[in-house]
């Protein structure tokens, strides 16, 4: 029995992985640079996300994602600031797939769109094991979840390729240390580039929107190769 289901899981990711190679494969035929941003609930996701649209949208076309278990709010969110936005909604999964985000990827002019950004379902565990074409996977979490959020949840700070930490700005108000935080990541994976950001200040919002830019010009080089 507990063979079967093992074996369940293992097809599960198998099939989630090759969807997830083929929506790669669509994003970089349009040249398309892809964020999949995952995080605690309420760590500030949207706002992160909110903040990079303010300002790159002069200069890109972009498009989002944004996954929720239920709600159209954070999609309304991104739609205030003029980009196209489409909900994918998870019914009871914690999680984005590869699946959801095909179908989302039909409902995008993908021929017009330079960046997708994709705020994933809130949880820690679920989406480590989806894969969904993204280019750059992002954990944020922030400091009012607890300093010892991230050893509780060590996997997803392993396959990350960014970490935020966000709301420093609390970090006195809720007795956490950043910079405890910060070396828990380390810990768990010595190569990770790690932000400490606040959404009060606007250098260290630059940083995560200079990520996103840096892979905005691979993409471009990508293409016109
Ligand atoms: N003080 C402070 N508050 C922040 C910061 N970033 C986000 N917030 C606030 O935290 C709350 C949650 O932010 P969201 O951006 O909605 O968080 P989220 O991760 O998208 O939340 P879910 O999608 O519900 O999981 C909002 O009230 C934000 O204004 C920050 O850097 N500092
Ligand atoms: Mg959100």
């Amino acid at each position: 029995m507990l063979m079967h289901v093992i074996h369940m899981g293992h097809d599960v990711f198998k099939a989630n992985d090759k969807l997830a190679e083929k929506n790669r494969k669509n994003l970089d035929k349009h040249g398309i640079f892809a964020v999949n941003v995952m995080g605690a609930i309420g760590s500030g996701k949207t706002t992160l996300i909110e903040e990079a649209i303010k300002h790159l949208k002069d200069r890109y076309r972009i498009a989002v994602i944004a996954g929720d278990v239920i709600a159209e709010m954070d999609a309304s969110r991104f739609r205030k600031l003029g980009v196209p936005t489409v909900p994918a909604n998870t019914g009871k999964e914690c999680h984005l797939d590869a699946k959801l985000v095909e179908n989302a990827l039909k409902e995008i002019d993908l021929e017009n769109t330079d960046l997708l950004l994709i705020e994933n379902v809130g949880n820690l565990i679920c989406p480590v094991d989806f894969k969904l074409g993204e280019h750059l996977r992002v954990v944020a979490v922030s400091v009012s979840e607890g300093d010892d959020i991230i050893l509780k949840h060590p996997m997803i700070f392993k396959t990350a390729e960014l970490a935020i930490i966000n709301k420093v700005d609390l970090a006195g108000a809720v007795d956490a240390d950043p910079e405890k935080m910060h070396e828990d990541i380390l810990s768990l994976n010595p190569d990770v580039p790690v932000l400490l950001t606040s959404k009060h200040d606007w250098e260290s919002l630059e940083t995560w929107i200079g990520f996103i830019e840096i892979g905005l010009m691979k993409a471009k080089e990508g293409k016109s190769n």
